[in-house]
């Protein structure tokens, strides 16, 4: 561990305000000294923010985003913070509790992520992996790396071992349900946030030759060189799904994602099978079971999982481990902070999801430029709340 465990916070020294541990210290490796965390507690937060631009999906329209704000705080003062983002405002109602349930059962141990994960995982094995258990899981899971990396005094990625870096990013903030010539400019607009190489639209409009005629407008504005990523949001049923997905597969499109409802792994194989195009899916992977099973059945060409979904940072990293074998690229969805870290340590790492909806309650916002996503050079992963906003959009449970 390092020394500043033992000289810092020991004798009294305490943490710094903004980053949790004792900058002023010399960080020199102590082998004499076991990493020694204990948790202390778990405070969750449900706030929900305002989109600058509405979801509009075929399967919802959301205009308001809800976030919940974890800080796993521990006896050393070090507090590991992760957020997560349930899609559902009255989500929150459920996951908050499940949340501060966990820490009240893990306080006094230690600040082991990969320890806490298994006990947070199976203290919730009757009630069942999936679904609510998975997304509270994951959530401390991130705040536990986070906080395991700020004690050690370095970004999340080298304590992964990695190195800072940039990673390679698409915007995905826009280009919903909307009309040809909207998107057209809005296409411009969100290539301009950040130097992008590649762009996601949404695809599911009533009839496909409007689908057809954004993707169009889309390469009109931004021109040959953009990568052009579809989504159908599970949109289609099978029928649909095999003739829109036909009728596309000459577009030049980096990839069609989730054509059709995200359990229907056979469907998936049935596209994958039949399509140029490769197929994207996995941000509905419950843990990284659910990867192997896909790939197994050869149901897609790419995967993507989310972090709130696949099990946080140890999730993903089973995973990664898996589509690393398979030769299977690997993309991240929706948590650009966190995506961004493991990534530098993912062997098919493809293309990061930047959407920049959290940023509000962010004391410093990642940066982008060039297409890629800058890690900033600090202990863990560097998400710190403007409680100023925070305070402003808090939610009653
Ligand atoms: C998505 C993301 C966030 C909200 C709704 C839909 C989408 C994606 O599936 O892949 O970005
Ligand atoms: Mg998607």
């Amino acid at each position: 561990m390092l020394r500043i465990l033992r000289d810092g916070w020991r004798n009294g020294d305490g943490p710094d305000k903004v980053t949790g541990i004792s900058r002023h210290k010399t960080l020199l490796p102590d082998p004499m000294t076991t990493p020694s965390l204990t948790v202390r507690s778990l405070r969750a937060r449900p706030v929900v923010l305002k989109l600058k631009r509405p979801v509009v999906a075929r399967i919802a329209t959301l205009t308001d985003w809800p976030m919940i704000l974890i800080d796993l705080e521990t006896e050393e003062g070090v507090t590991g913070r992760a957020y997560l983002e349930p899609y559902v405002v009255r989500a929150m109602r459920y996951l908050v509790p499940a949340l501060h349930d966990m820490g009240e059962m893990l306080k006094g141990r230690k600040l082991a992520p990969v320890e806490l994960y298994e006990a947070a995982r199976k203290s919730l094995h009757f009630v069942g992996y999936q679904g609510l258990s998975t997304i509270a899981v994951s959530g401390l899971d991130m705040a536990a790396w986070d906080a395991l990396a700020k004690a050690a005094g370095v970004p999340l990625c080298v304590l992964l071992g990695g190195t800072v870096g940039p990673v390679k990013a698409y915007n995905s903030n826009g280009l919903w349900l909307r009309t040809p010539a909207e998107l057209a400019d809005e296409a411009v607009e969100l290539r301009n946030e950040g130097g992008f190489a590649g762009l996601k639209l949404r695809m599911g409009r009533e009839k496909l030759r409007d689908d057809i005629a954004t993707v169009e407008a889309v390469r009109k504005s931004v021109g040959d060189d953009m990568a052009l990523m579809v989504d159908f949001n599970q949109g289609l049923d099978m029928s649909e799904a095999l003739i829109r997905c036909h009728t596309i597969d000459d577009l030049r499109l980096a990839w069609i994602e989730e054509p059709i409802v995200y359990d229907n792994l056979d469907g998936f194989a049935q596209l994958a099978a039949e399509l140029k195009t490769p197929i994207q899916i996995g941000e509905n992977f419950y843990g990284p079971r659910d990867l192997h099973t896909a790939l197994q059945k050869k149901a897609c060409d790419f995967v993507m999982p989310d972090f709130m979904r696949i099990g946080g940072v140890t999730g993903w990293l089973r995973a990664a481990a898996i589509a690393g074998a398979a030769g299977i690229p690997m993309s991240t969805h929706l948590y650009p902070e966190v995506a961004a870290h493991v990534m530098r340590v993912t062997e098919t790492a493809h293309w990061l999801e930047w959407q920049d909806w959290a940023d509000p309650v962010l004391q410093r916002p990642y940066a982008i430029t060039d297409s890629h996503l800058h890690i900033p050079d600090v202990p863990g992963l560097g998400l710190e709340w403007d409680e100023s906003v925070v305070a402003k959009h808090l939610f009653e449970l």
